[in-house]
């Protein structure tokens, strides 16, 4: 079973070979396909990746970008099979981080920037992905942010209990196991495409693989895409955001991300992708008191107004 895509059966997959991209290029060009780079994690999948390569020299999904001999591959999968020639990898030269088959009929690590063949795997019809920047970050402030465990017990918005994209800090958990999750409450439901994450800001801390839950009322939640483990690409010591894609939009107010796989320590950043309207709506109301007030605006499906910024305040009494 392939852990980053859905399917477990070799046949669900097609392939599509081109030409002439160093691996980064490659592997973009087989997202535009709506694939990856072709894993390879068994000898019935080289052999399918072979017959479609003919003997050319080709990238394939491995790398050891994120750290010098821990190779793992793009898409996610886990890295439990491989055919290096003999005496490789070898980080040549000035280092070698990403995968090649058929170099003298073996695997090779070889300098990313080289122009090369290349391989890319998809789920058999399998659509290309809108562009990612057809959604924008909605980065919901500290105080609708809840978790599983905060490092020190420390209160939500403080400390580790901090987790908007590029905020100083990262949310750290109290402990490391795979009961750990935050939650991003939208505020209302809205059309989410997938999450942007960062790992911590300045510590070697990060969270590798998640899986997603939505609710639209905080209480009934589905797992995105079935429960699929979507690897994070956080990039370690960075700030730079990367992006996870669910297969569609799922409607939610309520988006738990639930910590798989980790590394050091359970730290993590993160926003909505949408392309939903993500502005606050107001409904003004009379002659009730707080409980009713309260209660007719959850059946407008909302909550009386919250004003955690200055702006929000703004926003409020501008309505008033
Ligand atoms: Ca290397
Ligand atoms: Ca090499």
């Amino acid at each position: 079973m392939r852990a980053g895509l859905l399917v477990d059966n070799d046949s669900d997959y097609e392939y599509k070979v081109g030409k002439d991209k160093n691996w980064h290029e490659a592997r973009k060009a087989c997202n535009n396909w709506g694939g990856e780079l072709a894993s390879v994690t068994s000898e019935r999948e080289r052999t399918d990746v072979r017959a479609e390569l003919n003997g050319k020299r080709a990238w394939i999904g491995g790398h050891d970008t994120s750290k010098e001999n821990k190779w793992e591959w793009s898409d996610g999968a886990n890295w439990e099979f491989s055919a290096w020639n003999r005496g490789e990898p070898n980080d040549w030269g000035k280092g070698e981080d990403c995968l090649e088959e058929n170099f003298h009929g073996g695997w090779n690590d070889m300098r990313c920037n080289y122009k090369s063949n290349y391989i890319c795997q998809r789920v058999k019809g399998a659509s290309p992905p809108k562009k990612s920047v057809d959604f924008k970050v909605y980065n919901p402030a500290e105080e609708f942010r809840s978790y599983s465990s905060v490092w020190s017990g420390q209160a939500i918005g403080t400390g580790h209990a901090r987790s908007m994209i590029d905020s100083a800090q990262a949310w750290s958990a109290q402990h490391n196991n795979a009961n750990q999750w935050m939650m991003i409450d939208a505020r209302k439901v809205i059309s989410v495409d997938g999450l942007v994450l960062q790992s911590r800001k300045s510590h070697n801390q990060r969270v590798d693989r998640v899986k997603v839950a939505v609710s639209t009322d905080g209480e009934n939640f589905t797992e995105v895409d079935g429960g699929r483990e979507f690897a994070t690409h956080c990039p370690q010591y960075k700030n730079r955001q990367s992006k996870v894609l669910f297969s569609s939009a799922v409607d939610a107010r309520y988006v738990k991300i639930m910590v798989v796989t980790w590394d050091h320590h359970i730290s993590m950043r993160a926003g909505l992708l949408t392309t939903s309207d993500t502005e606050n709506e107001f409904m003004v109301g009379t002659d009730k008191n707080w409980n009713e007030a309260n209660k007719a605006c959850k059946r407008w499906g909302g909550d009386l107004a919250s004003m955690p910024t200055k702006s929000d305040r703004k926003a409020v009494r501008a309505e008033l």
